[in-house]
């Protein structure tokens, strides 16, 4: 039997497989990536795996798709139910500064630590915002219901066979190669002619409209390793003559910890697609929609260190708008270093960051008694911290990403029209519209950080602050 693990490392392998047959691209990135780990590996030894082991962290991907209806989204939600994948975290990209895209999102992945160990494997998912009266007007609106109704994205064969291991939570050899193979291709880019006056009417809304609901079927768009440097990686794709987009999304490189995640990605590439025109007329086009991307990951900030986060790149907004362009890493790191702690002792003592404590067991014995903060027992050596890595998104990077990848006509931003209620969007409703709960990633990782606190002996519980939130 296949375990639902092996499930997840299977599809994320094939699909890997697939990509980079599809775009080439993709393995130039997944080969300096490798070079890159490695290199990172030779040079700071044990210290370079303190985010994650190199086994993980070198099968690590995430991959993004989108899709137009909550039935669509409801089905996304059982094939990645069998792969042990739950919905994290809500993203509405609606409003999100310098760009407005008529979609929300979650994230498809594992949440127990061990699950995560196996194999981390994480999609971003994106369902269009159809009932949005700010991007699509009542016309559109209708003929865009009437398309997405038409269409099947998995057949019934799939679904079947993802009930049957989500609810079994395994399948025999022969099921799970044959739900392996109908997963991975329910994400190919189909060779379908695309109807052009179609994709160009919702195109005029927003690119991703068109990339959502101008075609028959789904298909991944992009696909990320992870790399431990990611600055590094920039500079050899870009050597190697693969464009980037202009930045990494996220924190800036600093002296202190690896916080949250960093992104950056090559630019979407033309691909040869078969065009429909009004007179029945087949043609060999092009578009731009899918690309590669590569992150780094950090320590995920609990809720306060988020709103610093949050708050940062306000911060750094409001001083580089009267800089060039090539001076924002620069103010960036400025402001990094003036508000976020350097080292991950005062993260944690702060209460800015997730780890895991532990006792240390082979602590000189001093005659002295624990402290009931954690700062103290963090500075005496009775405990030690281990930093928990996120393992989820960002809206503005991800609206960054979408903006410089879906931009035929250079203006990013599409036809919002801002006098009109978009409609609230929220967890709860797409958790309904889904049939699934949608998670709390900062739950999770408290979770994760209370459970390592109730195994501390008493003695080297924190009592007293600063100590984290959970504690007591
Ligand atoms: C998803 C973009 C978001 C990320 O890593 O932030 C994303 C998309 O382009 O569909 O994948
Ligand atoms: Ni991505």
């Amino acid at each position: 039997m296949i375990e639902q693990w092996q499930l997840r490392a299977g599809f994320a392998e094939r699909l890997s497989r697939m990509y980079g047959r599809e775009v080439p691209a993709y393995r130039t990135l997944v080969d300096v990536s490798r070079e890159v780990n490695e290199d990172v590996l030779r040079k700071r030894g044990s210290d370079a795996e303190r985010l994650g082991s190199i086994g993980r962290v070198t099968a690590e991907r995430h991959g993004a798709i989108r899709v137009g209806t909550p039935e669509e989204l409801r089905q996304v939600g059982r094939v990645f139910g069998a792969l042990g994948m739950h919905p994290v975290g809500f993203y509405d990209l609606r409003d999100t500064p310098a760009s407005a895209l008529p979609i929300v999102s979650t994230a498809f992945r594992p949440v127990d630590e061990d699950e995560l160990a196996r194999n981390p494997f994480r999609v971003f998912t994106s369902m269009l915002t159809v009932s949005d009266t700010r991007f699509f007007d009542d016309g559109l609106r209708s003929r865009l219901g009437t398309f997405l109704a038409g269409r099947e994205l998995f057949p019934p064969e799939l679904l079947a066979l993802a009930d049957r291991a989500e609810a079994e939570r395994e399948l025999s050899d022969t099921d799970a190669d044959r739900f392996l193979e109908l997963a991975v291709r329910a994400f190919e880019l189909s060779a379908e002619p695309i109807d052009e006056d179609w994709y160009a009417s919702l195109e005029r809304v927003s690119a991703v409209a068109a990339d959502i609901g101008g075609v028959r079927s789904t298909h991944i768009n992009h696909l990320t390793p992870r790399v431990l440097d990611i600055d590094e990686l920039y500079r050899r794709m870009t050597e190697r003559g693969i464009e980037m987009i202009d930045t990494i999304q996220g924190p800036p490189r600093w002296a202190g910890p690896d916080v949250l995640l960093r992104q950056t990605s090559f630019r979407a590439l033309a691909e040869p697609r078969a065009l429909r025109s009004a007179g029945g007329v087949v043609r060999h086009g092009a578009l731009r929609v899918r690309f590669g991307e590569v992150e780094a990951r950090g320590i995920a900030l609990t809720r306060e260190g988020r709103v610093l986060y949050d708050r940062m790149l306000g911060l750094v907004d409001a001083r580089a708008a009267s800089r060039p362009a090539a001076e924002r890493d620069a103010v960036a790191r400025a402001v990094w270093t003036e508000h976020l702690p350097p080292t991950e002792h005062e993260l944690a003592a702060r209460d800015l960051g997730f780890f895991t404590y532990h006792a240390v067991p082979d602590r000189p014995a001093d005659g002295g008694r624990p402290p009931c903060d954690l700062d103290g027992l963090l500075a005496g050596g009775w405990l030690r911290a281990e930093p928990i890595v996120y393992e989820d998104f960002l809206p503005r990077s991800a609206a960054g990403i979408f903006r410089s990848n879906l931009d035929r006509t250079g203006s990013g931003d599409g036809a919002r029209d801002r006098e009109r209620d978009g409609g609230a969007y929220d967890a709860d409703r797409l958790a309904v519209a889904m049939g699934r709960e949608v998670l709390d990633p900062f739950a999770l990782y408290e979770r994760q950080r209370d459970r390592s606190l109730a195994l501390l002996p008493r003695a080297l519980r924190p009592t007293r602050a600063p100590r984290p939130q959970g504690a007591s």
